[in-house]
Parts: C-alpha cells; structure tokens; sequence
C-alpha cells in the first residue's frame, strides 16, 4: 500500500513537472523576420533637398528577393535618415507584454557609397516617433559580398527620438513597458558623409526581442532558463543576450535569487517575472 501510493504520487510528481516544463506558456516574445520584404513603409529624415528611397528585388539577394536603400544628398549636404518599417512587426506591450531588450540581425552589402558616416542600426516606430539605437555603435563595413550583421541587447533606454539633426533627442526613448502602446519595428541606415548616392542591399531582417524570464529566448519561460541561469553564474555559461532578462525579480542583478523566483514561479505558483 505504501508503496503504491509512493508510486502514485511519484506519477503526480513527475506529471507536474513535466506539465510545468511543457505547457506553460510564453511570457511574451516578439520575434520578426523578413526575408521577402512585400509589406514595408519607408520614409525619410533629411536636410533640404536630400532624399532616400527604398527598392525592392526579386532577385540577387540571399536568396532572392532583397531590398536597396538609397539615399541621395541635395544641396545642403547634412544628414539623411532612412527610415524602413515592416508592417507586419507589430507588438503591444500593454497586450502582448514587456520588451526587455532586442537584437536585431540583418545581411547586407554594399552596392555604392560606403565610405564614413554611414550606419545601419535597428528602428523603433511608437505613437508616430521614430526611435533610433546609437549609430555610432554600428556598421557595416565596406564589403561587396554578402555579410551578416548582428547588434544584441538594446533596451529602451539605448533608443532615442531622431530628428533632423542627426542626434535627435537623447532624452526621449520609447516604451518598452506595460504602459507602452503599440510597437513597429525596422531598421534605418543613416548617412553623413558621404559626398554622391549611397547604396546598400539588405537580406534577411531579423528582430528578437526578450522577454523578462526568458533568458534563453526560445519563446517560453521554462526548466531551460533555470537551467541556462545556473550555468551562467556557476559554470561560467554564456551570459543571456540581453542580461536583464535574466533578472527575473527585477533587483537589478543577476543572481541566486533569480534561479529561486523562476523555480517558485514555475513550480510553485509563484508570480511571473515581472518588474510590476
Ligand atoms: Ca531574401
Ligand atoms: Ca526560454
Ligand atoms: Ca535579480
């Protein structure tokens, strides 16, 4: 009798788990790709005169269909912002969940133009404001062949409102947070300095974006991210692409507790990783 009901609550033990591993669902996770580009709006940012614009290709690309991004300089040599938005890139974070961080991911080369002062970065479309991340910490080299382009862990904060300037408004970020409203993503190259048309060919866009919880961003908060955890602060595994989402108690470190409160949340009915 004992027995049995050892073997029985054996079962429920590893029946539990295993629901706790398998059927819980994801926090939140936004994750974008495009390789075909049927459904993209384009605008520009520019000094008078100059212009930008983008061209689609059913050919040549990696594979086939690729896009180009010109952007052409006026008199009044400046600064031009193209701006590429994907209109399927949509996510709510007030619906759908908080953004903890993104990456982003992109092939491309050159076509003509690439000297200095170019870039190629992510971009943030919220409430009718376009948000850049830095430009200064991207690039994409001068090469002709086809090449991949990877920037991990931007959080809202590393965003900022572009304007005509070329620094636009390094106060103002978007919002990534429960109280954010809805998000479109793209990608932006800008251009400086470069005296003539310049061209580049794109393949490939790629957006992630992290949940908190989920730090081995596979789109479900699980035994994999405890495990990820553990290894990372007591195996010297590889740190998560965006740390914060590691923080799954929001104290602003990643540590022992985090392991503890994604185990009580899995497991125990705890609450889910949140900064609430
Ligand atoms: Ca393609
Ligand atoms: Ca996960
Ligand atoms: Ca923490």
């Amino acid at each position: 009798m004992k027995a049995n009901a050892f073997k029985r609550n054996l079962v429920i033990g590893i029946m539990i788990l295993l629901i706790g591993v398998f059927i819980i669902p994801s926090d939140a996770l936004a994750d974008f790709a495009d390789g075909d580009f049927l459904n993209w709006y384009d605008t520009y940012i520019a000094t008078p005169g100059d212009s930008a614009y983008m061209t689609r290709y059913d050919s040549g690309g990696n594979p086939d269909a690729n896009v180009t991004s010109t952007t052409v300089y006026g008199p009044e040599h400046g600064v031009v912002f193209h701006l590429m938005v994907n209109n399927d890139a949509e996510w709510n974070p007030a619906i759908e969940g908080p953004i903890e961080c993104v990456t982003f991911q992109i092939d491309t080369k050159s076509v003509s133009g690439w000297g200095s002062g170019q870039a190629l970065e992510i971009l943030v479309l919220q409430n009718g404001q376009y948000f850049i991340a830095p430009w200064s910490s991207s690039a994409t080299g001068s090469s002709t062949e086809w090449h991949t382009m990877t920037l991990g862990g931007c959080q809202a904060s590393d965003f900022f409102l572009v304007d005509i300037t070329g620094g636009g408004d390094t106060t103002i970020h978007p919002d990534f947070s429960e109280s954010g409203t809805s998000i479109k993503f793209g990608f932006f190259t800008g251009n400086s300095g470069y005296m003539g048309p310049y061209t580049q060919r794109y393949d490939n866009w790629h957006i992630g974006a992290f949940s908190r919880g989920d730090v081995n961003r596979d789109g479900v908060i699980d035994l994999g991210d405890v495990v990820y955890l553990i290894t990372y602060l007591y195996k010297n595994g590889p740190a998560p692409d965006c740390l914060l989402a590691g923080d799954a108690n929001c104290s602003g470190e990643v540590e022992l507790g985090d392991v503890v409160y994604l185990i009580t949340y899995l497991y125990k009915a705890g609450p889910p990783p949140s900064c609430k």
